[in-house]
């Protein structure tokens, strides 16, 4: 079994992401007997979805887990809906400001993840690393990316779990900012390989 995770590159004139700087850590790496394959995705509207559609041709995945940068958030997000909605507070990497449109013309208002965030929400907690269920991924690219995955799944005839996770700044990028939250690499990354075990595991269980 495959597992694809992506991360972002770094934009808004920062000089890391650290969905990126956490994701990358994973690569190669199996969990529940399924190996990680971690991707970087460019921080563009269109196409950041062009790219994970390619990973997703090469890999052939079952988990498809992608992670985004959420400054000024102080745990680890797990995403429960996508909405149709492009509306950007500032240009994407490639000069894109959608305001006010739709991701996909004529699609669903929204669509769930379908991740087992309630159990991947337990399974933090119980190894003691702050998490939450969010009720919104923002309308900027990462919520993009993840609507066009929860489509794209949609409309799949194999079956596969997806969804977004919204990651804190790193510590060496909130020490350059006063009073932001954060959360170290090592924890973020032991997070996101729970989530990637409990999915597994749920996705097993279902075969
Ligand atoms: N975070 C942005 C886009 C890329 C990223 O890492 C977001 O939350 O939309």
């Amino acid at each position: 079994m495959n597992v694809l995770l992506t991360g972002f590159e770094p934009f808004n004139n920062e000089l890391m992401n650290s969905s990126w700087e956490t994701v990358r850590l994973l690569d190669g790496l199996t969990a529940e007997g399924a190996l990680i394959h971690s991707l970087r995705l460019p921080t563009v509207r269109g196409i950041c979805m062009n790219k994970l559609l390619e990973g997703m041709a090469a890999y052939d995945p079952e988990v498809i887990i992608c992670a985004g940068e959420a400054g000024g958030r102080n745990c680890l997000s797990l995403e429960r809906a996508a909405i149709n909605c492009d509306d950007y507070f500032s240009p994407d990497n490639g000069g894109n400001q959608p305001i006010d449109e739709p991701v996909m013309p004529g699609a669903p208002a929204a669509y769930f993840s379908t991740l087992p965030i309630r159990k991947i929400h337990e399974a933090l907690t119980t190894l003691g690393i702050p998490a939450e269920i969010s009720n919104t991924a923002g309308t900027f690219v990462c919520n993009h990316l993840f609507y066009s995955l929860m489509d794209f799944l949609a409309h799949s005839r194999k079956k596969r779990l997806g969804g977004f996770i919204h990651v804190p700044y790193l510590p060496s990028q909130a020490a350059r900012l006063t009073g932001m939250p954060s959360m170290s690499p090592e924890t973020l990354s032991t997070g996101l390989m729970m989530a990637i075990t409990v999915t597994v595991r749920e996705l097993k269980k279902a075969e």
